[in-house]
């Protein structure tokens, strides 16, 4: 599996409403943006789902679509895998859910969370925050270049860092091991102009 170099994650609540959650995804599949993360910390699972089912029925031919946190959610949307945290479904609870194929993605933010999450059937790890991070309530401490370093030492599996990411500090986070950086805010403003940018950049 090889992981593409932006990983652009749509969090709902910089969003007015569903409509521009998906003409936010539009610009970005139009900047070559084909992994796609759709996360949003309100829990109300009613508006959830109906948003996930717009974002599959407009993106989802073209662009990998990956639910943040919910199994059944992924399910019942169509999507084509799940992300979860520390505090969610553990990996293997997930995986039972979602069957063998779909992606699995699985947070870690310190060497032993890592450790313990590369000895899962998940498809991919994420480390983080690699720098200071606004778009996450109670984000655990900044791991900085040296934890990208150390996780990549640490796992085989493709490497996603996530936290502060940005055009200007994007090529460094690459150089340390990622294969891939995930991010929020810098795509927020022009999203297309932003994605394409950051495909130049790491290519
Ligand atoms: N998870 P931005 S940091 C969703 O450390 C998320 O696991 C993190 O947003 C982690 O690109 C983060 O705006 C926020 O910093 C990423």
């Amino acid at each position: 599996m090889i992981l593409p170099r932006l990983y652009a994650i749509l969090d709902a609540s910089a969003h007015a409403d569903v409509d521009c959650l998906v003409a936010f995804g539009q610009e970005l599949r139009a900047a070559g943006c084909t992994l796609l993360q759709y996360r949003n910390k309100s829990g109300n699972a009613r508006i959830m789902l109906e948003q996930a089912r717009e974002l599959k029925k407009h993106l989802g031919s073209a662009v990998r679509l990956i639910m943040n946190d919910r199994a059944d959610l992924c399910l019942a949307a169509g999507f084509d895998g799940v992300h979860v945290g520390q505090d969610d479904l553990s990996p293997e609870a997930v995986r039972a859910i979602i069957g063998p194929d779909r992606w699995l993605g699985v947070s870690t933010h310190n060497p032993e969370q890592l450790r313990e999450a590369d000895l899962t059937s998940a498809n991919y790890l994420a480390i983080g925050p690699v720098f200071v991070t606004t778009s996450k309530d109670k984000p655990d401490p900044v791991v900085g270049l040296e934890g990208v370093r150390r996780a990549r030492s640490l796992t085989r599996k493709p490497l996603v860092a996530i936290g502060g990411i940005t055009r200007a500090n994007a090529a460094s986070v690459i150089e340390a091991g990622a294969d891939s950086v995930a991010v929020i805010s810098d795509l927020l403003r022009e999203p297309r102009k932003s994605a394409e940018e950051f495909f130049r950049i790491l290519r």
